[in-house]
């Protein structure tokens, strides 16, 4: 029997949406502030998930930077469905311009431009009836669940929007799904909010409109008030296997640190198993750390490789930049075989700046570059927005390690650096933990990782780290938002060439 683990999507891929085409899934995510926006996914088992690109991939797609946008604003949960023989994507831009629908024939693209709803809110759905009436379910601006029926292909809205079932009665009832399964029409909406209360409610009735009748025991899934190392559980999508099996998706945290504890690599996406009992209600068990897999093929996918030298004439769609990535910011012609990042802001401290980075999606790794800084100044910088990130800066032949926490900002340690390439490592480890707070009582407290940075390989006999800081101060409960950690190159001076990138999972001590 195969088994697979969770989460099947590991890193800051939250409020997943899944489509089965045939023999083939298709998932999407939020992204927020980040360009490309709305990483898409594919797999032939719902367990290995390959990314093959991102919904919004053009700068004239959207406006970027998007208007006005901070740390997690931008894009945010997005649908995705096939109907009609097109591909479908609903997201929201809470930046500018709200509600929109791009299409495509296929789903590697070309993705349309966005088709505006005149629609206020969020997490917005696409289910069409068998006569082809469109409707969009979406959390209203003022709560609660919304439907409207809309023309996807012109924006139009047709009918509404008016209110509808919203849940068990928590917070925030939003992501609703709507399905045709049977003879019943379902609605699937998260509640309680995306922390700690998050869970997953459904409703059934014979119509799009309802009346709905909420399900005996909603929430039908939550973590909330468990021991299970899996929290946060919500914001699902459910999907029907080839071999007629259902299962859901869904976004959940690996909190870590005690107490309390935090999550750094943000909200992921997670496969659980779904039974429908004989009175037509589904039955979902709490989110396994690992589980028997969906029947069918295996099919494994290629990892992205380790190390990327940077030898292609494009990015690969998982680096992604905050706010924007302008032409003029980067190139990997200028040096063949080195991307190259051209300074467009002095600090990390606002938008602008160049930055090009990957989500971290373990939470023991490493991450190592060789940085030709010339006369510029940049470095690796482990992210989770504006106020809240870490980095090891390479320039005017030294080295240094920078900590922005809130309001404050620090360079911790400094060391004279020949001149020419340098080698940079960043680790991020579970063990051997800062104390977060030695004067606290009992001194167990401690955050979720210790993140030390090195000038040279860690390995080496006589390395020793040139700053050791706590992770807590770079996780989501702290820094607040949706996002988790983002790791990556950046130039705050001048142009800077990075030959290579390397990212390493390390084995994660068991806790
Ligand atoms: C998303 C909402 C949520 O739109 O958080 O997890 C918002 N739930 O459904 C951002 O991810």
């Amino acid at each position: 029997m195969r088994v697979y683990d969770n989460p099947v999507i590991g890193g800051f891929h939250p409020d997943p949406s899944v489509c089965r085409v045939g023999d083939d899934y298709y998932l999407v995510c939020s992204s927020f502030e980040y360009f490309p926006g709305l990483p898409l996914f594919h797999s032939r088992d719902l367990v290995h998930w390959e990314q093959i690109g991102n919904v919004l991939d053009r700068p004239g797609q959207l406006p970027l930077p998007l208007p006005g946008s901070k740390a997690s604003g931008g894009l945010y949960a997005p649908t995705i469905r096939h109907h009609d023989g097109r591909y479908w994507v609903i997201s929201t831009n809470i930046d500018g311009g709200g509600n929109f629908v791009v299409s495509a024939e296929r789903p590697e693209g070309p993705w349309s431009d966005p088709v505006w709803i005149d629609l206020s809110g969020i997490d917005p759905d696409l289910a069409w009836e068998e006569d082809g009436t469109c409707w969009c379910a979406f959390s209203g601006p003022r709560g609660g669940i919304n439907m409207a029926r809309i023309d996807p292909v012109t924006g139009e809205v047709l009918e509404g929007p008016f209110r509808t079932w919203s849940g068990s009665g928590l917070k925030f009832p939003e992501a609703p799904h709507l399905y045709r399964i049977g003879d019943w029409w379902y609605l699937l909406i998260a509640e309680g909010g995306t922390e700690r209360g998050h869970g997953v409610s459904i409703a059934r009735g014979r119509s799009p409109r309802g009346p709905w009748e909420g399900a005996p025991g909603n929430p039908l899934l939550s973590h909330s008030g468990t021991a299970r190392s899996i929290q946060n559980t919500g914001h699902a999508d459910l999907v029907q296997a080839p071999d007629g099996s259902w299962w859901m998706v869904l976004l959940g945290v690996r909190p870590r640190g005690f107490t309390p504890d935090v999550h750094v690599l943000g909200r992921e996406t997670y496969l659980t198993p779904v039974e429908w009992r004989e009175d037509g209600w589904p039955v979902v068990a709490p989110v396994p750390e690992n589980h028997a897999a969906p029947g069918g093929a295996w099919h494994p996918v290629p990892a992205p490789p380790a190390r990327d030298d940077f030898d292609a004439v494009a990015l690969a769609p998982h680096w992604i930049s905050p706010f924007a990535r302008p032409e003029a910011s980067w190139s990997l012609t200028e040096r063949p075989g080195r991307l190259v990042l051209h300074a467009t802001g002095p600090t990390l401290d606002a938008p602008g700046y160049t930055f090009v980075g990957r989500r971290q999606q373990h939470h023991d790794c490493r991450v190592s570059t060789l940085i030709d800084p010339g006369t510029g100044r940049g470095g690796l910088c482990v992210r989770l927005d504006e106020a809240h990130h870490y980095e090891l800066e390479a320039g005017d032949a030294e080295v240094s390690v920078v900590a922005r926490i809130g309001p404050l900002r620090q360079t911790l340690a400094r060391r004279p650096a020949p001149a020419g390439p340098l080698h940079l490592t960043v680790r991020m480890r579970t063990s051997d933990l800062v104390p977060a707070s030695p004067h606290l009582t009992g001194g167990g407290a401690t955050g979720p990782d210790t993140v030390d940075f090195w000038l040279g390989d860690p390995d080496a006999p006589d390395a020793r780290p040139i700053a050791e800081l706590d992770g807590r101060y770079l996780s989501t409960e702290v820094a607040c938002g949706f996002t988790g950690r983002v790791i990556g190159m950046y130039a705050t001076q001048g142009s800077v060439a990075f030959d290579w990138f390397e990212y390493v999972p390390s084995p994660t001590p068991s806790v």
